[in-house]
C-alpha cells in the first residue's frame, strides 16, 4: 500500500511514522502511558502541552494557536468554539470505536449530533477538604466562606466554574442572569476575599497534599488525585446539587494532521484504553465499553459517580448568550 506522493510504503506497525500529532489537554488529565503506547503503535511523536484554564484554551485558539491538532474544551469552551466556527467537523468514518460511547452522553446542546466533538471525561465541581484541618462534617460549597479557614481556602481560577458555585451556595440556579442573584453573587464573593488564599485551576492540589490549604474549590477528578497521595484529603459532591461537566476531544480549525487527530481519538476511545484513562486520572468516563475495566474503587466512589438522587438536584453550564458579560464582569471586579 502506498501513503500517496513520493512518500513511500507506509509501514503497517507504524503507520504514521515520523508524523507529529499536537496535542493541548488540561493538565493532569491523561495516563502518561498511553501517551507512549499510541507512539509505540503509530510511530508518530506526540508534542503534548498542557493548559490549566478554559481561558487559556481560548486565548491560544483565538489567536491562532499553534497548530494543535487535538484540544479538550468543556461545555462552555464549547459554545464560544462553536460559535466562532473554530472547530473541524469529524470525519466519523474514522472513528468506529465511537460506538462504545454510553448515549447518555451524546447528542449535547452545545453540539447536537455531535458533529464536532466527542465526549473524553465528565465530572463536577466539588469541594476538597483535609479533614486532618476541618474535622466537622462538610456537605457542600459553604465551608469555602467560613472565617476560620482565613488563609486555607483556594477558588478555582474560572469565572463560569466560580460565579456557578457560589449561585448554588445562595440557594439560586447555577445559570442563573437575574440581577438581584448577581448582586448577591457579587457580595458573597467580595465579602469571600479576604479569606482566599488564591484563586488557582491546577496548584490546588498540591496545596490540598501539603496542608497549604484546607478547603478548596476544584473539580472532581483533580481532588481525588490529591487523596491518592495524601489520605487526609476528601472530595465531596454537595449533596443539595452542583455542576456536572463533560470535557470534549475536537480537532480545531488549522490542526496540521487531521489524519492522525482521528486515529488519537478513536485511539482514547477503545475500551480498555479509556478505562486505563479513567484509573488513573480520577474522572468519570463516558465509555459504556469501557465500564468492565473500570476499577470497583472509582465505579463506587460517590465522588466520581454521585448517586442519582444527587445527580437529579444538577445542572450544566448552559449558552445565556450576551448575558454572560454580566458574570465576567463580577470575576474582572473579583479578581482585580
Ligand atoms: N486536570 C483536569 C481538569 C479538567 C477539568 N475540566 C473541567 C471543566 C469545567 N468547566
Amino acid at each position: 500500500m502506498l501513503s500517496g506522493c513520493a512518500a513511500g510504503p507506509v509501514d503497517p506497525d507504524r503507520p504514521f511514522a515520523g508524523q507529529t500529532l499536537r496535542v493541548f489537554n488540561w493538565s493532569d488529565y491523561i495516563d502518561p502511558a498511553l501517551i507512549d503506547e499510541f507512539e509505540r503503535r503509530t510511530g508518530a511523536h506526540v508534542q503534548y502541552d498542557n493548559y490549566s484554564t478554559e481561558s487559556e484554551l481560548e486565548t491560544k485558539l483565538l489567536t491562532g494557536g499553534v497548530g494543535y491538532d487535538v484540544v479538550f474544551p468543556s461545555d462552555h469552551g464549547m459554545i464560544l468554539l462553536t460559535r466562532k466556527d473554530m472547530l473541524l467537523p469529524l470525519d466519523k468514518s474514522k472513528l468506529p470505536n465511537l460506538a462504545n460511547l454510553d448515549p447518555l452522553l451524546l447528542d449535547p446542546p452545545y453540539d447536537p449530533g455531535n458533529r464536532f466533538s466527542v465526549p473524553y471525561f465528565w465530572g463536577t465541581l466539588a469541594v476538597g477538604v483535609r479533614t486532618d484541618k476541618i474535622q466537622e462534617p462538610v456537605e457542600g460549597f459553604a465551608v469555602l466562606f467560613d472565617e476560620r479557614y482565613k488563609g486555607r481556602i483556594t477558588m478555582l481560577d474560572d469565572a463560569e466554574n466560580v460565579v456557578a458555585g457560589v449561585m448554588l451556595h445562595l440557594g439560586h440556579p447555577l445559570n442563573s442572569t437575574d440581577a438581584a442573584h448577581l448582586r448577591e453573587v457579587k457580595q458573597a464573593l467580595a465579602l469571600q476575599k479576604p479569606l482566599v488564599q488564591s484563586y488557582t485551576s491546577d496548584a490546588y492540589k498540591e496545596k490540598l497534599i501539603k496542608g497549604e490549604a484546607w478547603a478548596v474549590l476544584g473539580w472532581s477528578g483533580d481532588i481525588l488525585q490529591a487523596a491518592r497521595e495524601n489520605p487526609h484529603v476528601k472530595a465531596i459532591v454537595p449533596s443539595s446539587g452542583t455542576m456536572v461537566w463533560t470535557d470534549n476531544m475536537v480537532i480545531p480549525q488549522g490542526a496540521r494532521n487531521v489524519a492522525l487527530a482521528h486515529a488519537f481519538i478513536n485511539f482514547l476511545l477503545e475500551a480498555e484504553i479509556a478505562a486505563g484513562n479513567a484509573n488513573h486520572v480520577r474522572y468519570a468516563s463516558p465509555n459504556a465499553a469501557a465500564r468492565p475495566f473500570l476499577s470497583a474503587e472509582l465505579l463506587e466512589n460517590p465522588a466520581v459517580y454521585p448517586p442519582p438522587e444527587v445527580l437529579e438536584k444538577c445542572d450544566r453550564l448552559r449558552d445565556r448568550g450576551a448575558e454572560i458579560v454580566k458574570i465576567e464582569k463580577i470575576w474582572r471586579e473579583v479578581r482585580q
